[in-house]
């Protein structure tokens, strides 16, 4: 082979390269092309390597050619890897595209129900004059929900309370069980557990079997409290309930106090705070009295102290229970109870 004959190779080769690097439209093709041309059983690698059955005093000009050829597709193909390289990652981002102006999905986020709101402030309002919070069954014993609070079978107060019995018994005894209508069951069982003095408060489910109307619901919440100990008397009882009064409602709402009987307290009083709706004018809500009665108190009877052990000469105490809901109804103007319980989102999303 002459020294031109190589050199004309060179440049036919370098320009054929050349035309099919431009011609590559992907990595593993321009892989191909450098496997072909330069690697080491590569063309141009090859027509190199040949250049050496030139005699070396001709080989000048097609060793020239040689290394021209050599650079060039080197440096070619370096500028085609970049540009391959940009322009598979550029494909990759578009193909991974997020769109992050889009609208998003809305959290959905729950809220407190209203009577766990008031059940909450009710206890925390307590808790800042000293009671602690306790809870009690719900499915309760006849023995605690009459008996022990002075009202035994057959006695008329028993018709106060329009009960839910349940069918099966307990099973130390077999004695009679139901849905408890209140929440004092508490004082017995609290008393029978502990020393005095006992400053407590129950929140509870309560049920009874009576038909619903604006402030009347066959299920509902009550809080109970209880406070016994040496020397306490009906003023403390009342200045209570009135500091509770003004921590829930402030100062402006008005309270009452009136006489009433429940058979575990003597004497029994009832609370009424002036109707939110009508202002004590009178209205459906407060059944045109002006007010609404949220809860019933008393002095605890000796008889329901000596029933859990205490003596009653040397013990007395106070105990109310209120109803959570028309307490609610009262903080935020709600006008039918029966709106707690119906699962209108509507009215839920409101608290
Ligand atoms: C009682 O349940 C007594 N255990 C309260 C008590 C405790 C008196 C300690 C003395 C000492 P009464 O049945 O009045 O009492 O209910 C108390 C409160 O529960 C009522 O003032 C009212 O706020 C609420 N309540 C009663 N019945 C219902 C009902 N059907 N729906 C909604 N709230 C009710």
């Amino acid at each position: 082979m002459t020294t031109k004959d190589a050199t004309s190779n060179l440049r036919e080769l370098q320009a054929q390269a050349m035309s099919e690097l431009g011609a590559l439209r992907d990595l593993s093709h321009l892989e191909e092309w450098r496997v072909s041309y330069l690697g080491r059983k590569g063309k141009l690698t090859q027509t190199l390597r040949s250049l050496g059955e030139i005699p070396p005093e001709q080989r000048r000009e097609a060793g020239m050619a040689g290394n021209e050829a050599k650079q060039a597709l080197e440096i070619a193909y370096g500028l085609r890897l970049k540009e391959l390289e940009e322009a598979a990652l550029a494909a990759k981002l578009q193909q991974e595209r997020l769109d992050i102006t889009l609208p998003g999905w809305p959290v959905l986020s729950g809220s407190l129900h209203p009577t766990t709101s008031i059940v909450r402030e009710v206890c925390a309002a307590f808790a800042t004059m000293g009671f602690q919070v306790v809870e009690g069954p719900e499915v309760e014993l006849d023995g605690y929900n009459f008996e022990k609070l002075n009202i035994p079978k057959d006695h008329p107060a028993r018709d106060m309370w329009n009960t839910l019995w349940v069918d099966h018994t307990d099973a130390n005894g077999g004695r009679p069980m139901l849905l408890r209508t209140h929440t004092s069951p508490m004082q017995a069982r609290i008393m029978e557990k502990t020393k005095p003095p006992v400053r407590v408060v129950v929140p509870g489910k309560c049920y009874r079997y009576e038909a619903t109307d604006a402030t009347h619901e066959w299920h509902f919440t009550q809080v109970e409290g209880l406070a016994v100990d040496k020397g306490i008397t009906l003023a403390d009882l009342k200045g209570t309930l009135y500091e509770f009064a003004r921590i829930l409602f402030g100062q402006d709402r008005k309270v009452r106090f009136r006489c009433d009987y429940f058979p575990f307290v003597e004497p029994g009083a009832e609370m009424s705070m002036d109707c939110f709706l009508c202002e004590g004018k009178g209205c459906r809500v407060c059944k045109h009295t002006g007010w609404i009665e949220i809860l019933g108190a008393g002095m605890v009877h000796p008889k329901v102290l000596e029933g859990v052990g205490y003596d009653s000469n040397t013990y007395t105490g106070f105990a109310f229970g209120m109803g959570m809901e028309r307490m609610a109804m009262l903080k935020h103007g709600i006008e039918d109870i029966r709106l707690f319980y119906a699962n209108d989102l509507r009215f839920l999303k409101q608290f």
